[in-house]
């Protein structure tokens, strides 16, 4: 039986990998995971990425085991079995009975990818009998590290890597906004500890089959002189020398001499060839140009993506935003854009990206890209928010898309993350994540649907409905409790501190609402009951309560950059808001 993963719910194991697999084939038979395995290997592979992997994750071998491990590569003998069967570039086969698990790579990437899927499988010590062939739509999957703020910790760096890698993702670029040697100095070395966390980065990103990508930012002071080629590429070699394989140049947000497309593509071409061509072990050069977006290029009417596709050597890959700074990327955004160019696109999506509303933290699903869209990519990558942990929950279904376009669910992708992010307290990371979702308004007009199911609830409580009013009351109460547990969660203590600005003021909101609802439900008779005292003192507590929310926005114990502390903004607030005047208005 093979069948499309769409129909995934009859694989109890299986279902545990994520990108979801293109094709398995399965009967849902499972058993106990064995305790070691007798690795079979060819010599030459013995020490691959592969191997390295499932030593981080502690997995036995022993040369008695009864379970084999056979491992190797399109063309190994110890993998002829699966030969037909594996699919191209970065693709595996992995094959699982209880006696024997083999795993056959198109080439190693394909070959550690195997290993991932065969490692998440295990995770809660079951196998399952199946066959799985799989490979991803778009060759260059993951991250780019290019927000304004404050940039990834060399931890937090390390920590991306290993969530890349495991799910299956290919690349990440070293390019924050604020980290002096990217951009204002971009002339000079590295000091010896920054270089020697560099070193490390690419080390672990190579060990996880990702390629790391380090960005130069020079347009903002560059001089067409002759130069500036030179510097440029004395800089690609101290980051050569301290083991990054793959470079990028970056001319967005510029004005003035560093715009000009033909002087741009020339000095590409020279990297292009004094530089990436001579070191054969090089990745081929990146470029994100600063006309970035179909916005940009239609407002300044220019003819820098003309002088671009002209002169740019077709070797090197340009990025794009799409129709907008922020937008989702659909075909005719590539139909557009890819003959300007003269070649694919390589995607830079700004989502989850916050830096343009620092006062929200963007938790909801990634969703937006249409699944048409593989072949007409060259790559694609998600430009995150400051907050890398938080990050995670989009960056995984940004992931899962980029492997399986037409088994891509954003929901299904969100809940996933949000389980395997913050496992003790998940239900409740899901409930608040609801309501820090859209970045609306900002200078882009840039939206995400939030709290879409409480849109019709609070629109029957301003119309006075009873139960709505308490359905509203309960979802504050909910939200408050919610956050309070996620305070006091341990078991992904860097999300929670990423988050606390925002839980503390989710604790607020909580609060107000649910004193304004108690207002809003007040009935005549209770009024007269509990008499005029009690109305005017809890509306001075509501009174308090809300300004506290404001004040905790403006002068709240904020993260560098943060402005601000807001959430609920769509509907959540504004329904408390109406709800509470209304209740003001008809008591006093
Ligand atoms: C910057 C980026 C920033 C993003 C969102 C690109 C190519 N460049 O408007 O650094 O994080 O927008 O604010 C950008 O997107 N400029």
């Amino acid at each position: 039986m093979l069948l499309a993963a769409a129909g995934l719910a009859a694989y109890p194991q299986a279902n545990l990998i994520a990108p979801t697999p293109h094709q398995i084939s399965a009967e849902g038979k499972t058993f106990d995971a064995p305790e070691s395995f007798r690795l079979e290997i060819p010599a030459s592979l013995q020490n691959s990425i592969a191997v390295k992997a499932l030593e981080r994750d502690s997995l036995k071998f022993s040369k008695e085991a009864p379970v084999r491990l056979v491992m190797g590569l399109k063309g190994d003998k110890n993998v002829k079995k699966l030969a037909g069967m594996i699919p191209g570039s970065e693709g595996y086969c992995l094959s699982i009975t209880p006696r024997e698990v083999t795993i056959a790579g198109a080439d190693e990437q394909g070959l550690y990818y195997g290993v991932q899927s065969l490692l998440a499988m295990m995770a809660d010590g079951l196998l399952e009998e199946c066959t799985i062939a799989d490979s991803p739509d778009v060759p260059f999957r993951g991250v780019v590290e290019g927000f304004y703020g404050t940039p990834w910790s060399h931890s937090e760096r390390l920590s991306m890597l290993e969530f890349l890698g495991r799910h299956k993702m290919n690349s990440y670029f070293y390019g924050p906004k604020d980290d002096p040697f990217h951009r204002d100095r971009w002339r000079e070395p590295y000091p010896e500890k920054e270089g020697k966390e560099i070193s490390e980065l690419a080390k672990a990103a190579n060990d996880r089959a990702v390629n790391f990508y380090w960005a130069i930012h020079p347009g903002a002071d560059i001089v067409w002189d002759g130069t500036e080629r030179r510097e440029i590429v004395d800089k690609f070699r101290h980051m050569y020398d301290l083991g990054v394989r793959a470079f990028a140049v970056f001319f967005d947000d510029i004005s003035g001499e560093g715009t000009k497309a033909t002087r741009q593509a020339e000095l590409l071409n020279y990297i292009d060839s004094a530089f990436i061509a001579a070191n054969p072990d090089v990745a081929p050069l990146v470029m994100c140009p600063t006309v970035y977006n179909e916005a940009f290029q239609k407002s300044y009417e220019s003819d820098y993506l003309d002088g671009l596709r002209e002169n740019l050597n077709p070797g090197v890959q340009v990025m794009w935003t799409g129709r907008n700074v922020m937008a989702d990327i659909d075909a005719p955004t590539l139909d557009w854009v890819n003959p300007k160019i003269g070649r694919k696109a390589f995607i830079w999506w700004n989502f989850p990206v916050s830096d343009y509303v620092k006062d929200k933290v963007l938790l909801g699903p990634a969703y937006g890209n249409t699944p048409d869209i593989a072949d007409k990519l060259a790559g694609f990558v998600s430009n995150p928010m400051q907050y890398p942990e938080a990050s995670k929950i989009a960056v995984y279904g940004v992931g899962d898309y980029l492997w399986n376009m037409k088994a891509y669910e954003p929901v299904r992708a969100w809940n996933e993350a949000i389980e395997l992010l913050i496992p003790g307290a998940a239900e409740e990371m899901k409930l608040f994540a609801s309501f820090n979702q859209n970045p609306f308004p900002n200078w882009q007009g840039f939206s995400r649907m939030e709290n879409e199911e409480l849109k019709p609830v609070a629109e029957k409580a301003l119309a006075g409905d009873q139960k709505a009013i308490m359905s509203i009351a309960e979802s504050c109460g909910k939200l408050k409790a919610a956050a309070l547990q996620l305070l006091a969660d341990s078991t992904n203590l860097a999300l929670v501190d990423e988050l606390r600005p925002w839980l503390e003021q989710a604790i607020n909101i909580g609060d107000f609402g649910i004193t304004a609802c108690t207002l809003a439900s007040t009935s005549p008779q209770m009024l007269q009951a509990a008499g005029k005292q009690y109305t005017d003192q809890m509306i001075k507590y509501g009174d308090a309560q809300r300004l506290h929310i404001d004040s905790y926005d403006k002068h709240a114990p904020l993260h560098d950059f943060q402005t601000g502390v807001k959430l609920g903004t769509t509907v959540l607030l504004p329904t408390l808001d109406s709800l509470y005047q209304n209740a003001k208005a008809r008591l006093k």
